[in-house]
């Protein structure tokens, strides 16, 4: 079978890169040009694309490793044919004889030599054959005093985006060109004003203009063989940073402080992720750990249809809002659940009997308004639970007002609409609220603000069954009630076992504010409100 050596193609001088992805594994099936790995240099990212199609039989290099042009980074079987670079056995001498330079050498800007400040022109670089590329962010201020390398502006084709340093030491004067603008190799970008004796004293005219050191990274000519930079390319440090638009520098930043891009809020253009993005990121962090942003949810990139068939479903908003959600609660509240069962038997002969008559035409009372009717009571006893907790967790915000939250099991995911100041309502009330707030959610018909504003939750699953379960506190709340089955249980009464009617109930807290203890007595509380609904009228 043909086999296809893949070398890393030549990097227009730059001696060494690094590997920061391997985007296969062993075994897998590419086409020609999806990404093998992704490089990066201190400037640049750059992609390593299979030359032709085929399944990757060995995978030369690991993550974190430096490779040269030439190096041999993968090795592929494959279904090549003489248009693309597949060759048998000498394949690495092909892919190296058709792989473009996309770093070029960076040039030094000429100086008189003299030790005088001069002023430099800054010209677009060798672009590798690519015109018309956008000036995406000016990535200095006029009159900034830069070191050389540092960045001047960045370019971006569709392909690659790519930084353009100063040549060497010294201060912006002005900008020839503003974000928008395209540009082409040999355009005047920039003026500069060189520091004294930052100058290189090579030997060149001081009346050539200065080139621009080496563009960072320049589009592939040959997509089958060069490498080609991309914005979304995942770091070293997580696979979150896939997707994200960012420039190497801002990246390479956000490998040494640990950040992950795609938590980053971006302000450039075309939500391109800036450095001072990623400085306002960390500031943020460091203030206030507990309100960083949404947690991530990470998913698992295993190919599992190597054990058998599968099928990749995609998820809905409703369940992604969800998922990201339940890790930021889970992730950032230390929560424990407290289990209690509510003898409802009395109750449930009131609700069933007598109670039938009384109920308006149309409405439906199941256990969970008397239920939520107990809970904005017990809110009441017990303020700490209709609490969220204040910045750096040093007060409580203790709320004046009772709005609980219903989750609604709908086709598109759970909904969680809030019963707004359950303590000023009756039981048929609450009855009616929550079933029109379910209907609505169930029917996409929900307002917004109908989820907004929720104090406590109540999770019910006891009209689908199970014996308990542990809801997930809901960040900035600080407590949830699950609710399951009630079902008829042999309970001792001091002289006989009696059948009862046992309610269920799972009351997750938040331990940064509530204690057992206090956890145990609300429970309890909730159990003898729903045992004796007369306590309700007290
Ligand atoms: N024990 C025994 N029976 C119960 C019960 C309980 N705890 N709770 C409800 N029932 C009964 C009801 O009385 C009703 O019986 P009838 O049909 O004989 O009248 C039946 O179960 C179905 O009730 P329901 O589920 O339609 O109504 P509800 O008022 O109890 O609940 C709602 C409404 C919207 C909460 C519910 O439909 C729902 O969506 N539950 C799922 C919530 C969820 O997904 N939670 C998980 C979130 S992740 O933490």
């Amino acid at each position: 079978m043909a086999q296809t050596q893949v070398t890393v193609p030549d990097l227009g001088g730059i001696d060494e890169v690094e590997v920061i992805e391997i985007s296969v594994a062993q075994g897998d099936a590419v086409n020609e040009e999806d990404t093998i790995l992704v490089l990066e240099s201190d400037k640049a990212t750059m992609e390593v694309p299979a030359p032709n199609a085929g399944t990757i039989s060995d995978i030369l290099v690991k993550v974190g490793d430096t490779v040269s042009s030439g190096t041999p980074v993968v090795m592929m079987d494959g279904a090549g044919d003489s248009s693309s670079s597949v060759v048998e056995a000498s394949a690495q001498e092909t892919v190296e004889e058709k792989a473009e330079p996309v770093i070029q050498t960076q040039e030094v800007a000429p100086s008189n030599g003299s030790g005088e400040s001069q002023e430099i022109p800054v010209h677009v670089p060798d672009l590798g054959g690519v015109d018309n590329v956008e000036v995406i962010e000016l990535a200095a201020k006029e009159g900034e005093e830069l070191a050389a390398e540092d960045s001047l502006l960045v370019l971006e084709s569709d392909k690659a985006t790519m930084e353009v340093p100063i040549p060497q030491d010294g201060k912006l004067v002005s900008f020839h060109v503003k974000v928008g603008d395209t540009v082409s190799q040999g355009d005047l970008v920039a003026t500069i004003l060189a520091s004294s004796g930052a100058a290189s004293t090579e030997n060149k005219p001081t009346e050539v203009p200065a080139q621009a050191p080496a563009p960072q990274t320049v589009p592939a000519k040959s997509a089958a063989s060069a490498p080609i930079a991309k914005e979304p390319v995942t770091s070293v440090t997580t696979t979150s940073n896939k997707g994200v638009h960012a420039g190497p520098a801002v990246r390479k930043l956000a490998r040494e402080l640990g950040v992950p891009l795609d938590q980053v809020s971006s302000t450039g253009p075309r939500g391109r992720i800036l450095k001072e993005d990623l400085q306002a990121f960390v500031k943020q962090r460091v203030n206030n750990p507990v309100a960083a942003g949404p947690a991530q949810v990470v998913g698992s990139d295993e190919d599992f249809s190597r054990f058998g068939p599968t099928e990749s479903v995609p998820l809905n908003k409703i369940k992604q809002v969800t998922a990201k959600n339940m890790v930021q609660s889970w992730s950032t509240i230390p929560q424990v659940t407290q289990f209690d069962e509510a003898d409802i038997t009395e109750l449930e002969t009131y609700r069933k009997g007598a109670m039938q008559s009384q109920l308006p035409d149309g409405v439906k009372v199941s256990p969970l308004a008397f239920i939520m009717k107990a809970c904005a009571m017990a809110l009441k006893a017990f303020p700490q639970f209709n609490a969220s907790l204040g910045p750096q967790g040093q007060t409580l915000i203790q709320k004046q007002y009772y709005n609980i939250g219903v989750a609604v099991d709908t086709p598109d995911g759970l909904l969680v609409p809030v019963v707004k100041d359950a303590d000023q309502k009756g039981v048929i009330e609450l009855a009616k609220g929550s079933a029109e707030l379910a209907a609505k959610a169930r029917d996409k018909k929900l307002p917004m603000d109908a989820m907004a504003g929720g104090t406590f939750t109540i999770s019910s699953l006891g009209g689908i069954g199970g014996t308990s379960f542990t809801p997930i506190v809901t960040a900035p709340q600080v407590a949830i009630l699950g609710v399951s089955k009630a079902q008829m249980k042999p309970v001792w009464n001091g002289k006989e076992f009696e059948p009862r009617l046992m309610l269920p109930l799972s009351m997750s807290y938040d331990h940064r504010v509530i204690d057992g203890a206090e956890a145990a007595r609300f429970t309890r509380y909730l159990c003898e409100l729903l045992t004796d609904t007369r306590n309700m009228l007290l």
